[in-house]
Parts: C-alpha cells; sequence; structure tokens
C-alpha cells in the first residue's frame, strides 16, 4: 500500500458526502449500560446484546439524561451499543466508522473484533472496519466509554475510593460531563482513497494564494483480486469561488494556487472558497473531497495582533459547550442560536474554553466570519488552586513526564483537527496551569514546540492565572500572546471596585512592559438574575454591569490590550460547591439564554467599536 504523507500528526479527513463518498448518521438511542466496576470487557458486553433496559441519546452526556444520581455522578467506564445495517450498495468498498469525540476515552468494537481505542474527550478517532462488516448486513457497534480522569489524563484529575464507591476529583471548574457528545458514523470511500489535506494562505495586492498539500492511500497492491492496483493515482485540485466560479487549478500531491482579485476571509465576513481533491487514476475520479478554504493571514508585530495585516481587537467571551439535558452534547440549533447572540451583542471571537469545540461549530465560525482561540482540554494542571497546597502540581507523584505525552498528543490532535480552520486565529495550550515554578518551565517548554511544530502559522500562547503575576510567571515567555484571567473586583477586591481598578491597572501596565500583545481571556462577576441594588453589592446584576465597565476604562488606557473575553458567555454546570449557586453564574445569558442586565452593557461597547 503506497502512503503520500510525512506527517507524524493523526491523519482524518472528517466524512462527508461527495461524488464519491458516502456517510451513514449514526446518532439517535442506543442501548447503554453503567460498568462501574469494570466488569464488560472481560465479560464479553461486545460480543452480545447489552443486557439493560436503558437506552440514551448520542449526541449527548449521559449525566442528566435519566432522573438518576448513579447516572450522574457515575465513575468509571459505561457500554453503548447499537445495531447498524451495513448498506448493501457499498459492496468493494473500504468502510469507515469515526467518531466525533467520546469523553474522556474509548474503545470500539464492531461485531466481536476490537478495532479501536482514543485517549482524549474532544477529538475525533476512526477505523477502518472494512474487514468487520458484511454490506447488506447488520454489524453490532458497542462502544467503552470512560469518564476517568487521572494524573495520565487531560484534563487531569484523581479519583478517590470512599465507603460510599469511587468519587471523581478534578482541578477544573465545570461539571465532568461524559459520553458521546458528537456525532458518530459510518462512511464509505474508495479502496483508494485521500487521507488528509493541510491548507495555507496567504496574499499579496489583489492576489490571493493557496499553498495546498494533499495526503492519500493508494489501496489494495498491484494485481489486487478488486482490481484497484495499478498506476498510481494523481492528484487534482479545482478552487472554486463561493459562486461556483472555478478560480483556480492544479496537479500533484502539493502545489500552490493563485487567486487573482483574492476575497479575503475577515472578521465578520466569513468568505469561503472550495477547494475540490480529487484522486484520480485512468481519468476516473476514485475520490473526490471539498475542504472549505478561506484565505486570509494572521501574525503578531509587537504588542498588535494583526489579521489581514489590520490590527485586530478580540471582544467577546470565553464559553462552554453546556446545556440543560444535553450536558456537552453538541446540538444545531444551540449552536445558532449562540451565534445570533454573539452577533447581537457585538461580538467578535470566542475562546473554546476549556477544550475542543464540536467541528461544526468550527465550520460555522469560519463561515459566519468569527474568530476563535483555540484550547486544549488541558485545564486544572493547578493543584494549588484547589486546596491541594502541599503537593506539587509537576511531580513524579502527579503531573509528570507521561502526563507531558498526552498533552502533547491533545495538542497534535487540535492542531491536525483544526489547522484548516480560517477563524482560529491562535492556539491555546492551556488554561491556569501552575506557571510559576522552574518544573512549570521544564513541563511547557517543549509543549510549546510541539504546537509550533505542528503548526508554524499560528501564534501560540497558554492562559495564565493571576496567582503567577508580571514577574512571577515562567512560562508566558514562551508566548506569542499573553492571555491573561483576572478578577479583580470579584475574588479580590470583593465589591471593592476602585480599589479593584488601581491594581487591575497596575499589574497589566507590568504585562504591557513585555512587548506583546495582550488578551484579557477572563474577567467577570457572578451574578444572580433579578437580584439587585443600589449600592455597589456583588451577585446583583448591578454589580455586574459596574465590574465591566471598571475593567473597560482600565483597558482602554493600555495599547497593549488587543482583546476582551468575558467570562462566561453563559453560566453553566460545574461540581457542587459553596461558591457557586446551581453553577457558575458569570453568565452574561443565563443557561437558557436570557440576557442578564450586563448583555446590554457590552452589546452597546460592542456595537459601538469598530475592530482595529
Ligand atoms: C477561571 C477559570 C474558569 C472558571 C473561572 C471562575 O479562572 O479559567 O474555568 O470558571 O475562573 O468563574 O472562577
Amino acid at each position: 500500500m503506497a502512503t503520500r504523507t510525512d506527517q507524524e500528526e493523526p491523519i482524518m479527513l472528517r466524512p462527508q458526502d461527495t461524488s464519491t463518498r458516502e456517510r451513514k448518521n449514526l446518532d439517535g438511542l442506543w442501548r447503554f449500560a453503567l460498568d462501574g466496576d469494570r466488569r464488560g470487557r472481560d465479560a464479553g458486553w461486545f460480543a452480545r446484546r447489552l443486557d439493560t433496559d436503558r437506552e440514551l441519546a448520542v449526541p449527548a452526556s449521559y449525566n442528566d439524561l435519566t432522573a438518576e444520581a448513579e447516572v450522574h455522578d457515575h465513575v468509571g467506564p459505561v457500554w453503548y451499543q447499537r445495531e447498524v445495517w451495513v448498506p448493501a450498495g457499498w459492496a468493494g468498498r473500504r468502510v469507515v466508522l469515526h467518531l466525533e469525540s467520546a469523553t474522556h476515552r474509548a474503545t470500539v468494537w464492531v461485531g466481536d473484533a476490537e478495532v479501536v481505542s482514543h485517549e482524549g474527550g474532544y477529538t475525533p478517532f476512526e477505523a477502518d472496519v472494512t474487514a468487520h462488516v458484511t454490506p447488506g448486513q447488520p454489524v453490532r457497534i458497542s462502544v467503552e466509554v470512560d469518564n476517568t480522569l487521572t494524573f495520565r489524563s487531560i484534563p487531569p484529575g484523581e479519583v478517590e475510593q470512599t465507603a460510599h464507591g469511587p468519587r471523581q476529583r478534578y482541578w477544573h471548574d465545570f461539571f465532568n460531563y461524559a459520553g458521546l457528545h458528537r456525532s458518530v458514523w459510518l462512511y464509505a470511500t474508495d479502496p483508494a482513497h485521500l487521507t488528509d489535506v493541510t491548507v495555507t494562505t496567504g496574499f499579496a495586492g489583489t492576489d490571493g494564494h493557496v499553498d495546498y498539500r494533499v495526503g492519500w492511500e493508494s489501496g489494495p497492491a498491484d494485481g489486487a483480486p478488486d482490481g484497484t492496483g495499478g498506476a498510481d493515482p494523481d492528484v487534482a485540485v479545482v478552487l472554486r469561488d463561493a459562486d461556483g466560479a472555478e478560480v483556480a487549478t492544479g496537479r500533484g500531491a502539493t502545489g500552490r494556487l493563485t487567486v487573482p482579485d483574492v476575497h479575503l476571509w475577515a472578521p465578520g465576513d466569513g468568505y469561503l472558497y472550495d477547494l475540490e481533491l480529487q484522486l484520480v487514476r485512468d481519468g476516473t475520479v476514485l475520490d473526490s473531497y471539498h475542504q472549505s478554504v478561506g484565505v486570509r493571514t494572521v501574525r503578531v508585530d509587537g504588542a498588535r495582533f494583526l489579521i489581514n495585516e489590520q490590527p485586530f481587537y478580540f471582544t467577546g467571551f470565553g464559553k462552554h459547550e453546556d446545556l440543560a439535558v444535553l450536558g456537552k452534547g453538541h446540538s444545531p440549533a444551540h449552536l445558532v442560536h449562540d451565534v445570533a447572540l454573539l452577533e447581537w451583542i457585538g461580538a467578535n471571537s470566542f475562546r473554546t474554553s476549556h477544550y475542543p469545540y464540536s467541528e461544526d461549530v468550527l465550520d460555522y465560525a469560519d463561515r459566519r466570519g468569527l474568530v476563535l482561540i483555540d484550547e486544549t482540554a488541558a485545564v486544572g494542571l493547578n493543584l494549588g488552586m484547589f486546596g491541594r497546597r502541599d503537593q506539587p502540581t509537576f511531580s513524579p507523584d502527579t503531573i509528570d513526564d507521561q502526563t507531558r505525552e498526552v498533552h502533547a498528543q491533545a495538542i497534535r490532535e487540535l492542531v491536525a483537527r483544526d489547522r484548516n480552520h480560517p477563524c482560529v486565529v491562535l492556539w491555546s495550550i492551556a488554561n491556569e496551569p501552575e506557571s510559576r515554578t522552574a518544573e512549570a518551565e521544564a513541563y511547557f517548554r517543549p509543549l510549546f514546540d510541539v504546537a509550533r511544530e505542528a503548526d508554524p502559522t499560528r501564534p501560540v500562547g497558554f492562559v495564565n492565572v493571576g496567582l503567577a503575576p508580571h514577574g512571577q510567571c515562567r512560562v508566558s515567555q514562551f508566548c506569542d500572546v499573553i492571555m491573561l484571567n483576572r478578577y479583580y473586583g470579584w475574588y479580590s477586591y470583593t465589591g471593592d471596585l476602585a480599589a479593584a481598578e488601581d491594581a487591575w491597572e497596575a499589574e497589566l501596565r507590568d504585562w504591557a512592559g513585555e512587548g506583546k500583545p495582550i488578551i484579557v481571556t477572563e474577567y467577570g462577576a457572578d451574578t444572580y438574575p433579578g437580584l439587585h441594588a443600589t449600592t455597589p453589592t456583588p451577585w446583583t446584576e448591578e454589580y455586574q454591569v459596574a465590574y465591566l465597565d471598571m475593567n473597560h476604562r482600565v483597558f482602554d488606557r493600555i495599547a497593549e490590550v488587543v482583546g476582551e473575553q468575558v467570562w462566561n458567555f453563559a453560566d453553566f454546570a460545574t461540581t457542587p460547591g459553596i461558591i457557586r449557586v446551581g453553577g457558575n453564574k458569570k453568565g452574561v445569558f443565563t443557561r437558557d439564554r436570557q440576557p442578564k442586565a450586563a448583555a446590554h452593557t457590552l452589546r452597546a461597547r460592542w456595537r459601538g467599536r469598530v475592530a482595529g
């Protein structure tokens, strides 16, 4: 089998229907069983109909779908299972099973055969299952999904064994939703197929250019009985504009296409070209794949963040994938509604805090011209923040070299999945890790290299926490952009916005001295909707407004601040705790997306601001 790729990253193309490809969606109700005792594998649960009367929905977190605490608070594996008819027309085709995510790790069986395992809850994985299916026949698909977080997972956590069963502990502030959060697909291609594409873009004057690199496999070797062997196929590419008019063509697995009178992708203008890739042999198109392309550049210049050489100012939020009933399950209706609210409020950007979001979100952001900071699931690498001051975060007993390998793989998988999205302008490789010690510096230095090697075209950063202020943080030296989460006037100087304003400005001015662009990636105040006061009173709607106004006065006095992203877009679920009332209430919208008073304040500011 000839392989035309020199990359180490996971190689995959998102399933799509084309003239040569066909998908079958496996969403819906699947049989479901808890397996806290980890008996399922040895007992061969995959080999027969799962012994359960529960059926749960995919895509969704399983946690909130029933009314039972044992499901909501389950720790350990669960099993999903269903049958699917493999289309008769797929005879002679290569058949692939693709899961858009399984949180946090999974093993998959097709019939009795184990076909793939994957670590990490927010990136896709797939297996060639041709040998395990018969077109025209049904097949059983079983997925064991494990939500356990350990010191070897990203995000990390620890399971405590108690008299009442295992309890999952972790150091991040959102509920540990788990399950099959995104779609599952079966798809078919020709045995000779495209495997991968990377596009990078640029422009000079009115000419744009698109550099592409395509991977492919030729299928069974020469002389194979199915006749698919023979001469190596060739790659042909066609670039079309948004009206479908052909603007450039190319041949070969790599090349540069020139786009005269280019229509750039820009914030607020999600203009996309369509790059059709074809794998051709003897005049026959064996495989066809469509890749959207936004022609744009991103660059840091001193303390400026440039998109298409224009200074860009980020307005928007840190978000979560978090919904009533669905948990972290992807919902197209909510995606459309959230983006409508972002546009209503004048946000031009958001951060995929604190994990890679559904690929539908990125596709839609591309089309809407929304700008994304794309984050890995490395959140909570900071034991001290959650009362574990006795234990170092980075040590052989806690987060160690093995964890770093998992983290590196998470970075590679994020970049491999999202590098062709024009909406992504900045990688965030971690949120609020411990960053004051030599161990933190040693842990992170190689991870920045991993990110830059995977994508030399975008700036890289991580999100700094207030516990590592300017002068104490040993990791921000590796960043192209400084990203800060700060809560002056909330967690410190609570209720005293005048003192908060002075302290915040003093710290920001220190950071500004680095000469790098600064994005304030979190600032926010918990707000209970309907709570009011005439005097500055935390938790009231008026306080959230005054708190945001104070922050904005500070940002407007410091030229190096190139972005403001409020924490959070909407209220979201957390673990129970004495500083959380039915979840984290820092949303500018409630969990069911009703505006708090602050939404109108932000709308007035952001709709009045012209980017740059
Ligand atoms: C943070 C975290 C975020 C929390 C937020 C808060 O710094 O990055 O995950 O939810 O603070 O509300 O405390």
